[in-house]
């Protein structure tokens, strides 16, 4: 797609759309004519001064002057902190300023860092406050990221499939080769960077055959001609690495992390790698899950897996990011002690204080997999000893494909805001992933893309909320829902009042509607094996073992009470443990997930449990329509292309959400024998 024919969809918030407020124009349209920059004009710089021209450009109809001396009245000034400076013990090394200050004749608004990537974030930051019309005049603000690293994992594999993808190929592979297509590379880096993501992991880490060859020299020149791109954002470039390298790329008989050959191999592939990609970030893994191979193998446990590719890493300054998504899927739980839930605390907690320093334990939100709704993962400052990073999930995997609005970052909040009590009161998730607790080397936090090259990203105009909300809520958790969504629906579709209004509604609903409707309380999947799509009350593909949810003629859910059932409760410090262990302070959204109870259990809403599950069913389908009643109301004052996409998605949604009532609603009736206390027809 040639630049003139970009959409708005395609553009996304990085739209600059032209500015009609003439108010706002008077005031602070003069900054926006000239920008000056008088430092080195490294590739980073670069990237800011391209974007703020072509922002100015598109805001104001004017090109604005660029000089490396300050030439005019009023101007946008990009500048580098010294060390020594006053501002400098304040910054991190990715922080910056903003501020506006006078001049002899006029005034100057200045974006400065202590680095480069401070100096563009500082831009992108600058570009915000001109699409939510901030008044430049008095600005004055001084920002640091909280988290370390804020990454992005890609799913995509090189025949151009992406695993988990509902946005159309991958943007980075076709025919099991790389694109030529380094623009639309580009155009994903400046949204990534404009939210302050700066690593990103270019391929699947369900590691194929022809991925595997990623770290040879037959790919090695492409990924660098990748990485240099993202480097020009401030982005580091990371691999998923298949743990069998050694032996599938043809070189040795096994890939025990003890063996010295295995050992030096590492090494040797490591070298290669930094010879094409000098800021190379480091492997991601995923070992001994859903058959990939791993140390188990060769009975060595995870920490020896990691060590060993630690060690070769750290000479160039690379990390591990090492997965514990690691569980059996094949194991046999009808002894109701069996416990999926269990695993990554089974496996990685005893492990703690045996990690090299460059080495990350990369842990899912909760110990299930992406569900609508779970608990979240007990991991989280359960290993003091050890780097962690959160995993969330962005592309809609189980909460609707990007076929629903379902929008993350109030469910991501709740989880950050969690309190683990892993040093008694003040101990939250956000506090544990970045590094504050214990004091780690690295830490930060990942989610898993959900973008493809359909023309707007994300399949549904909506989802690209996510990717944007992700973005902030990780530069800074303490952000609220309503500032992130606010940002994201001025950039988007612009100042219209009724627009955002509308918009923010429209979002803030479309969780707790989507989970109205899918699986109730907390006990997740409900999902068609493989795909992951549509409802099937039976439908886990690991369900060869019987129902994972245990629902029978009397009752349902998954005991994991240390009383008298799995014992994974226990697993959580002793406030959590005690709340989800008693019914009695168990909370109702999560009910299932930690007990087996008789349908007609009392929630402390007042509901039976099979009452809630009929009534969130009926509502959740009105709910859907009202989403569609509301978003149509706005025809006409957004981008005729995004209002046609969502509301053609919002059409489908309600059928589905539909076909979801029907199946759920029917099976729980014909399982419990009771009926619909409105004698509602249920099918
Ligand atoms: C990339 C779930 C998904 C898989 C995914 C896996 C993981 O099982 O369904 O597609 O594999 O999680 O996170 O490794």
């Amino acid at each position: 797609m040639s630049v003139k024919e970009l959409t708005e969809a395609y553009k996304g918030w990085l739209r600059y759309e032209k500015i009609e407020d003439q108010d706002w124009m008077n005031e602070n349209g003069k900054w926006l004519s000239a920008i000056v920059s008088s430092g080195t004009c490294t590739t980073v710089i670069e990237s800011a001064i391209e974007e703020l021209i072509k922002a100015f450009t598109n805001m104001t109809g004017q090109k604005p002057a660029l000089s490396d001396s300050v030439q005019s009245s009023y101007s946008i000034v990009l500048s580098k902190i010294e060390e020594g400076d006053d501002a400098s013990n304040e910054l991190n090394d990715d922080g910056y300023i903003i501020q506006a200050k006078k001049t002899d004749n006029g005034s100057a608004v200045l974006l400065a860092g202590k680095t480069d990537i401070g100096i563009l974030y500082a831009s992108f930051h600058l570009l915000r406050l001109i699409q939510t019309r901030t008044n430049l005049e008095t600005v004055n603000l001084r920002e640091n990221p909280t988290n370390q690293l804020r990454m992005i994992n890609q799913w995509d594999n090189m025949d151009g499939s992406i695993e988990r993808g509902y946005a159309g190929e991958s943007i980075f592979y076709e025919n099991n080769q790389f694109t030529n297509n380094l623009e639309r590379i580009k155009d994903y880096a400046r949204l990534l960077s404009s939210v302050g993501i700066n690593g990103i992991s270019i391929n699947n880490v369900n590691v194929h055959a022809v991925e595997t060859k990623l770290i040879t020299n037959d790919f090695l020149p492409h990924v660098a001609k990748v990485a240099e791109i993202f480097r020009g954002y401030g982005i580091k470039t990371f691999l998923s690495v298949n743990y069998a390298s050694p032996i599938q790329l043809g070189d040795l008989e096994t890939a025990d992390p003890l063996d010295d050959n295995v050992r030096n191999w590492w090494k040797e592939k490591v070298k290669d790698v930094y010879s094409y990609i000098p800021d190379f970030g480091g492997f991601v893994v995923k070992a001994d899950s859903e058959h990939r191979p791993g140390p188990f193998t060769y009975g060595r446990n995870h920490a020896d897996g990691s060590n060993m590719l630690a060690e070769a890493l750290e000479p160039f300054g690379g990390i591990v990011i090492w997965r514990c998504f690691v569980y059996n899927c094949m194991q046999d739980w009808r002894d109701r002690k069996t416990d999926r839930a269990r695993a990554a605390y089974d496996h990685f907690k005893p492990l703690d204080g045996q990690f090299h320093e460059n080495v990350i334990l990369q842990i899912k939100n909760g110990p299930m997999d992406f569900q609508v709704r779970e608990a979240v993962s007990p991991l989280f400052g359960a290993m003091n000893e050890t780097n962690q990073m959160l995993e969330f999930q962005i592309t809609q995997e189980y909460t609707g494909q990007q076929k629903h609005v379902c929008y993350l970052i109030p469910q991501w909040k709740e989880i950050l805001e969690f309190e683990t009590y892993a040093k008694g009161e003040g101990t939250p998730i956000k506090r544990i992933v970045d590094g504050s607790t214990f004091k780690n080397r690295f830490s930060g936090i990942t989610a898993v893309s959900n973008i493809g090259n359909d023309t707007n990203w994300t399949g549904h105009q909506l989802a690209q909320a996510n990717l944007f909300g992700f973005g902030r809520l990780i530069w800074n958790p303490d952000l609220s829902v309503e500032e992130i969504t606010n940002e994201w629906i001025h950039a988007t579709f612009g100042n219209d009042p009724d627009v955002v209004e509308q918009v923010s509604i429209i979002l803030k609903d479309s969780w707790p509607i989507y989970e109205n409707y899918t699986s109730p309380l907390g006990v997740g999947w409900m999902v068609n094996p493989d795909h992951h799509y549509g409802p099937n009350v039976d439908g886990y593909e690991y369900s060869v073992w019987g129902t994972y949810h245990f629902a029978d003629c009397d009752g349902i859910g998954v005991d994991r009470t240390v009383a008298s059932g799995t014992g994974y409760t226990a697993q959580y410090f002793d406030e959590n443990a005690s709340m989800y262990e008693s019914l009695d302070t168990c909370p109702d959204e999560l009910l299932l997930f930690f007990h087996h109870v008789p349908y007609t259990h009392k929630l402390k809403s007042g509901k039976t449990v099979i009452q809630h599950i009929y009534d969130t069913h009926f509502e959740g389908v009105e709910q859907a329509i009202g989403l569609k009643e509301r978003w149509s109301s706005l025809e006409g004052k957004v981008d005729q292309e995004c209002y046609q996409n969502i509301l053609d998605r919002l059409t489908g949604q309600i059928d589905h959400a539909k076909q979801w009532r029907d199946i759920i609603n029917t099976y729980f009736l014909r399982k419990s024998g009771i009926q619909d206390e409105k004698n509602r027809t249920i099918y």
